[in-house]
């Protein structure tokens, strides 16, 4: 009897020395594990707005300004795709893991990102999906732009694929649409997804100025 308790006392010591080292070396809760800096192209400002993720990369989005303040910012959209093992970059998406894109001489703002398989409504890509199972990787991205005219911001919403950033052009016109409730400060400000529509949430301003209210949209993927 006293045997079989010694050997008991030993295994215990053995387990609870073992959790104590597993313990020490794992990873601590709220440990930060990586950070990384970014300055996409800005000469001034610039602002991250949006993250998410899927499989291994995450994706981020916001804008920088190009242009020294002047009468009105000049800002573009960017977009990049990260590592989630380290934070760098991935090569492989836009130009070496950022894509940017100036929509005009004002500001231009990329708010919101989701990730999705591709639902096309294009015949041929239905097909090769069906008989190879290869739905494309796709991101809906949406915010604004001030392409209609000086301080006339529209909300805009592209459709891009999450692989290397290029435009999906079966969606809207050339992967882009864009709502445009007044002639005044709009932006789409989130999105949110179902398996044939998508949702979007953001500012009218068509009761007049400064008397925003919400606007939300849906619209066929
Ligand atoms: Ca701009």
């Amino acid at each position: 009897m006293k045997k079989l308790l010694f050997w008991f006392a030993i295994i215990v010591f053995l387990i609870i020395s073992l959790l104590v080292i597993i313990e020490k070396t794992g990873t601590k809760s709220g440990t930060i594990v990586w950070s990384q800096t970014s300055v996409p192209t800005s000469v001034h400002n610039c602002r991250a707005d949006a993250i998410t993720l899927k499989d291994d990369s995450l994706y981020l989005a916001g804008y920088s300004e190009i242009q020294a303040p002047g009468d009105r910012l000049n800002t573009q959209w960017v977009i990049e795709k990260r590592n989630l093992s380290d934070g760098s970059l991935v090569e492989e998406f836009g130009s070496s893991g950022v894509v940017t894109i100036n929509h005009s001489d004002g500001t231009d703002w990329a708010h919101a990102i989701v990730l999705d398989l591709d639902k096309s409504s294009n015949i041929w890509r239905q097909i090769l999906n069906f008989l190879f199972s290869n739905q494309q990787k796709v991101m809906y991205i949406v915010g604004r732009d001030e392409s209609p005219g000086k301080y006339d911001q529209q909300w805009r919403i592209e459709k891009r694929s999450s692989e290397d950033g290029s435009l999906i052009s079966e969606f809207g016109s050339g992967g882009v649409v864009t709502v445009n409730p007044s002639k005044r400060f709009e932006l789409a400000n989130d999105i949110a997804i179902d398996e044939n529509y998508i949702y979007v949430v953001g500012d009218d301003e068509s009761l007049g100025q400064r008397n925003t209210q919400w606007g939300i949209v849906k619209i066929k993927k």
